[in-house]
């Protein structure tokens, strides 16, 4: 069985099998950290400054963490959690001072991000692997297909692309452009073309050809929303025709610059279809980076990849503790 978590052991890349704690390579950790620079300059830096700046701590310091945390979008419940279990820590004189309560706020951030994390099932037969990649317009959809195909084929999988946006024909041209830059194929039919047909053949064409990785493009707008849902919802009826477990996964992108609304598509999508994977994108671009947290409390949806940057190599598997680490990292 192919395993696509296995990656090229270079300078670039991660090492991460299911049995494996992932290691990232320093070159990675400085473009994690790069990319946080905004959600660190927000947030991280704010708590480590109020720490250091305290010899006691009391109400008040835990006040001013609570104000930084829901700025960066963590959320009012996460950040009553966080608060919370500050709180109850020194109540129970378990912080002797505030560098023990940094530690102590920073392996909670990390508890919250690792909850849910599960391993990705691959099923013995799943050739080819299909993962439908969904999410309103801009989010990054079509971009993260591109830099999963280069990570999936780096590992030695035979890929295909299906492009499922018919809605707009630049969006099929540009799932087109990733196709001829990672040199694999696209299985492409004209604009306004029916999803579930496209997916329907460029399943029909993976198995032929012993595709390893089909993964599927799909609109994030039509004339309505409930168009939208309805869409989808035939694309999933008419796979599992062909066999019920797939789609194996269905990958929701979220932009994280849209803050508590990429929560809210979280909801939306899954209600409406079942979501069993996160992308969080554009981490790069925003202070809101504190939305994943918020997002992997409320979800409960395994956080898979996040997205720090518009370059190939800006899409990397999430590993909860160097998140946590770079984003506090000085
Ligand atoms: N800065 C940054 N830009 C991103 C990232 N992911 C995607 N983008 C950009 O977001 C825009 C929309 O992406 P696209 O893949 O077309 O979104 P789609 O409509 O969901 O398919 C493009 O300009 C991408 O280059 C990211 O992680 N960081
Ligand atoms: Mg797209």
């Amino acid at each position: 069985m192919f395993d696509f978590l296995k990656r090229k052991k270079n300078n670039e890349e991660i090492i991460t099998t299911e049995n494996e704690t992932p290691k990232t390579s320093p070159s990675f950790f400085g473009r994690l950290k790069q990319g946080l620079a905004k959600t660190r300059a927000n947030l991280a830096s704010g708590i480590v400054t109020l720490f250091a700046g305290k010899k006691i701590l009391d109400k008040e310091v835990f006040d001013e963490i609570e104000m930084l945390l829901l700025s960066a979008d963590v959320g009012v419940e996460t950040t009553e959690q966080l608060i919370k279990s500050l709180t109850d820590k020194l109540a129970r004189k378990e912080l002797a001072d505030p560098s023990a309560a940094l530690k102590s706020l920073q392996a909670e951030m990390k508890a919250i991000l690792r909850a849910n994390q599960t391993p990705i099932k691959t099923p013995e037969n799943a050739k080819p692997y299909v993962m439908l990649v969904v999410g309103i317009n801009g989010s990054g959809k079509t971009t993260t297909i591109g830099k999963l195909a280069h990570h999936f084929k780096e590992a030695g999988n035979n890929v295909m692309l299906a492009a499922g946006d018919t809605f707009r024909a630049a969006a099929i041209e540009q799932l087109q452009v990733w196709g001829e830059r990672n040199q694999i194929p696209v299985i492409a039919q004209q604009p306004g073309a029916d999803t579930a047909a496209v997916i329907y053949d460029a399943m029909e064409a993976a198995r032929a050809r012993g595709v390893d990785i089909l993964l599927a493009d799909t609109a994030g707008r039509l004339h309505t929303q409930t168009n939208l849902m309805a869409e989808l919802q035939k694309v999933k009826r008419v796979l599992a025709k062909i066999d019920p477990t797939i789609p194996h996964e269905v990958l929701i992108v979220l932009d994280a610059s849209l803050g508590q609304n990429a929560l809210n598509q979280v909801k939306q999508f899954n209600e409406a279809i079942g979501v069993t994977a996160i992308a969080l994108t554009k981490l790069d671009g925003t202070a809101k980076g504190g939305i994943i947290f918020a997002i992997a409390r409320e979800t409960k949806i395994p956080i898979r990849y996040i997205g720090v940057g518009e370059g190939i190599l800006d899409l990397r598997p999430f590993d909860p503790d160097d998140f946590v680490d770079a984003l506090f990292a000085e």
